[in-house]
């Protein structure tokens, strides 16, 4: 930079301010420092009071039912991931421009700061979930970002604006000759300021990430189930999984989803911490003895181990909202029936540390055969930190928003009027059982396959009865009976396959399966609102 130019500069006099694309980073640098420091107290003082997750959490609840939808069918699993870096892109953008409007003054970064500060404040103490601790993170945040923002604005307006005193047009110093210039020279300030401005970005950085792995810190406790479970005699063991529980040569899914593949829906962003020794779980409402359990109640009572297929009502027919795992627990069952359940009781209401709530029906869980669980292992392990550690449960047949309550807190047993949960609040249903569907993995949607003979293949479901037949028919003609995997159990799915020999062009195959009771799966075409979808799949491919 120390070609001479005749080009004007911004510092010369009528070009006063800030440069532009300067001013923008200041205004990044300071809520940035904002968001990073926010992140690294919350994980110090109360993981839940991240301001930025708060605001995310915000976003998700207060989400109209549609947009909510979309995500999770098209996003799935990674609608988190979406969320956040779409509202880093907002944040960004938005501190940017505050920082763009102050180019001469600071006032406009300054409510910029402010109103982003008191967004996060504001999220935090409207959480489901708040105590007063929760409200250092938040405004240490804001005044992080305020004294950062006048600072740095300061400095620059003093690079990049010359002082009334200074007087007369300003030129650029040559190189070195910053410390001479009369005290304080413009050299050194700018220095200053971008090495502070430098410095500042990789701090934010740094305690951003410093604060997601703190709060992230919980897999010592974790560890210890794990160990403890291995070590733990079970009462009833998941029989081995058959070799032809699955066509997974064929294009089906392996029949245990191994735990990093297995579908995640839950509206919380940043996944809610509590070791082992910490849990509880108080049950109280409609019952003759008001109970707290512990973790270490859990396990001094029978453990079972049993493969079940969780499954979403907001899977659409083809989606992936669906796996299958090796789940250990305690039967949920007995421990209704000792405290003393009322006859009036219909419903376990059921919520997670993180304030998240459903409505379970009571005649369900007692079903002697239903088997429902409160789970605290899964696929040999303790429940991996997204899918509920401690302890979750799970009732084979519901959808998994009527029945599959993560990092379970409390159960109320009480009646349906009385409380509703958090998605029958945004118009689902009451009760949800699981609707008989089947899936077609093979061929793929809009695919070309090679004349000659094809095997299709896919998957069934109608929990807990089991699939008994599925059918597969191509464009339209006579229903043909296809090959069924080995049943493990009624509470799984089961795979499919059928072999096709096909002419050469379009086609579109169907499926429809049969449970054990008789009840085929309907073509009634509906979506996953209210209750989960319905229809026939039918995929469409060529044959070439
Ligand atoms: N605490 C909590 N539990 C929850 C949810 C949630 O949002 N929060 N979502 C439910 C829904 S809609 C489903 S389908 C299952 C999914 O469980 P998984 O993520 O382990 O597959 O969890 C259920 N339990
Ligand atoms: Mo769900």
């Amino acid at each position: 930079m120390s070609t001479v130019s005749t080009a004007p500069r911004r510092t010369e006099p009528g070009v006063r301010g800030i440069p532009p694309g300067f001013a923008a980073v200041l205004g990044v640098l300071a809520v940035g420092a904002a968001v990073g420091v926010g992140q690294l107290v919350a994980a110090l003082v109360s993981p839940a009071s991240s301001p930025v997750l708060a605001v995310g959490n915000a976003v998700i609840n207060y989400s109209p039912e549609p947009l909510t939808e979309f995500a999770k069918t098209h996003f799935g699993t990674n609608d988190k991931p979406i969320l956040l870096s779409g509202m880093a892109v907002v944040i960004t953008a938005v501190a940017a421009a505050g920082g763009l409007a102050s180019r001469r003054f600071p006032r406009p970064g300054v409510v910029t700061v402010v109103v982003l500060g008191l967004a996060g404040l504001l999220a935090v103490v409207a959480a489901t979930v708040f105590s007063p601790l929760d409200v250092i993170a938040p405004l240490v945040s804001l005044g992080v970002g305020l004294v950062v923002f006048r600072r740095l604005h300061g400095l620059a307006l003093r690079v990049y604006q010359p002082l009334p005193e200074a007087g007369g047009p300003v030129t650029e110093p040559p190189e070195g000759a910053g410390e001479s210039s009369g005290g304080v020279g413009r050299m050194s300030r700018r220095n200053v300021l971008f090495g502070s401005s430098a410095a500042l970005g990789v701090v934010s950085l740094g305690s951003g990430i410093g604060g997601l792995l703190l709060a992230d810190s919980g897999s010592s406790s974790r560890n210890a189930v794990t160990a403890a479970l291995a070590k733990a005699t079970l009462t009833e063991r998941a029989p081995a999984i058959p070799a032809g529980a699955s066509f997974a040569g064929s294009g089906t899914p392996t029949f245990i989803t191994a735990n990093p593949d297995f579908y995640r829906i839950d509206v919380a962003l940043r996944i809610p911490g509590q070791t082992a020794s910490d849990w509880r779980l108080r049950i109280h409402g409609l019952v003759e003895r008001e109970t707290t359990l512990t973790f270490a109640d859990l396990m001094r009572r029978p453990l079972v181990e049993r493969t079940i297929t969780m499954t979403c009502v907001s899977n659409p027919v083809g989606g992936n909202l669906i796996s299958t795992a090796n789940f250990i627990g305690v039967e949920l069952r007995p421990i209704l029936l000792e405290a003393g359940i009322h006859p009036g009781a219909q419903q376990l209401f059921t919520t997670s540390i993180d304030g998240w709530n459903t409505s379970t029906p009571t005649d369900v869980v007692l079903e002697p055969d239903r088997g429902a669980l409160l789970a605290i292992g899964m696929n040999g392990e303790a429940l991996p930190p997204e899918h509920g550690f401690p302890v979750r449960m799970i009732v084979p047949g519901l959808y998994g928003y009527v029945s599959g309550t993560k990092w379970l807190s409390d159960m109320e047993v009480t009646t349906f009027s009385a409380q509703r949960g958090y998605w029958y609040q945004r118009g689902w249903s009451e009760q949800a059982p699981i609707k008989t569907e089947s899936r077609i993995d093979r061929p793929r949607a809009g695919s070309s396959v090679p004349a000659g003979t094809f095997t299709c293949a896919g998957i069934a479901w109608s929990q807990p009865t089991g699939v008994e037949a599925v059918e597969v028919r191509v464009d339209g003609g006579p229903w043909q009976t296809a090959q069924l995997s080995t049943e493990v159990n009624g509470r799984t799915w089961r795979m499919w396959r059928t072999d096709v020999d096909l002419a050469p062009g379009h086609h579109t195959v169907q499926t429809r399966a049969t449970n054990h009771d008789g009840a085929v799966q309907t073509d009634t075409i509906a979506d996953p609102i209210p209750n989960g979808a319905s229809g026939w799949p039918a995929t469409s491919f060529t044959v070439v």
